[in-house]
């Protein structure tokens, strides 16, 4: 008998750390970690199994389906926009072809199980490539289907991945003798800026957040890579994994689409800095452009329009910006790097 279990990729990364974490306290899911370097050993005890694999080795996918009865995949592994373009191609290959293999693996599960397996994919607000920064302040919120044309390999990699799950989810070998009845049940949210209090993200280029906090509770100094006034929407982890569970757990006949915007609230980078020194008044911050990550961030938008994930599926944040500082980051950064 093939155990019934949830798959999560990049299972070491920030979303992974936040998603494993919950679903373990709940005991609800037999997880399946699986992350290119070893799990840490504070979620192994919510794993079932923790491997240490690549999702471009096509063998060892070959051998979950056939060991388990996977029933949601919550594809999370990524090469972020900052690290992604230090190397283009190699991020292509993990981003675009490492989901490939998985929307492969989910099809062979969904044929396997005579029902659609459910594919988590969060996609970001990298999927936009607004083309000046004027334009960007004059668009307000950004609707899923608008200003579509990233100018990131990561960027251009999201978009395309959800177009792949589009055809996977409705038109997966169209053209086979023997319709093809179980294709899989594709669900992606388009992510903001993501902040933990318990990790820090690597390689993204909405990092200037969470750095400025994780760096000011720690004592260290920061130079921040962006200017005072860029915006940019965010949302802190404990959003991040209620909007992924909600959206995984949405009856399929309320989804009118397949890409959903969700967010929380749009601070400036200065905004930041202002939380960060009111926690931390001998935080030594300083404002050093990198003019390549900004032009990146400032071809992404200053908000989004999450109206359809509120009107399919009943999305709405937790946590505003106030909160999310007064009750969630600051005291929880606070008591990590206080242990
Ligand atoms: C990045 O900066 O690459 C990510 C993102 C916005 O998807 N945090």
């Amino acid at each position: 008998m093939r155990k019934e279990v949830v798959l999560v990729t990049g299972a070491n990364g920030e979303i992974g750390h936040g998603l494993i974490s919950y679903l373990g306290e709940k005991q609800a899911s037999r997880i399946i970690a699986l992350d290119v370097q070893p799990l840490e050993d504070n979620l192994k005890p919510y794993c079932e199994r923790a491997i240490q694999g690549d999702i471009l080795d096509t063998m060892l996918l070959g051998r979950l389906v056939a060991d388990y009865d996977i029933r949601i995949i919550f594809h999370l592994a990524s090469i972020l926009s900052t690290k992604a373009e230090y190397n283009p191609e190699t991020a292509h290959r993990v981003n675009v072809e490492g989901t490939l293999n998985l929307l492969k693996l989910a099809v062979e599960q969904s044929s396997w199980q005579g029902k659609p397996v459910k594919f988590l994919y969060p996609s970001s607000i990298a999927a936009y490539g607004l083309p000046t920064l004027e334009k960007k302040n004059q668009s307000g919120k950004i609707k899923e289907y608008d200003w579509n044309s990233p100018i990131t390999m990561y960027g251009c990699n999201k978009l395309y991945c959800e177009h792949l799950g589009r055809y996977y989810n409705f038109y997966y070998r169209q053209l086979a003798v023997d319709e093809v009845k179980h294709t899989i049940d594709f669900r992606c949210l388009r992510f903001p800026g993501l902040i933990s209090s318990v990790t820090v993200p690597t390689g993204g280029t909405s990092d200037y957040g969470p750095e400025m906090l994780h760096a000011a509770a720690q004592g260290v100094p920061y130079n921040c890579f962006v200017r005072p006034d860029t915006r940019l929407p965010f949302m802190v982890m404990p959003d991040a994994i209620k909007s992924l569970l909600q959206l995984a757990e949405a009856p399929q006949e309320n989804l009118k689409q397949l890409v959903y915007n969700v967010t929380s609230f749009s601070p400036t980078a200065e905004d930041f800095f202002h939380h960060v020194k009111k926690a931390f008044p001998d935080a030594e911050i300083n404002f050093k452009p990198h003019i390549a990550r900004q032009r990146i961030v400032d071809s992404w938008p200053g908000d989004v329009e999450d109206a359809a994930a509120k009107r399919d599926w009943g999305w709405k944040p937790d946590y505003d910006e106030k909160r999310a500082f007064e009750e969630y980051l600051i005291p929880c950064i606070r008591q990590r790097y206080a242990n």
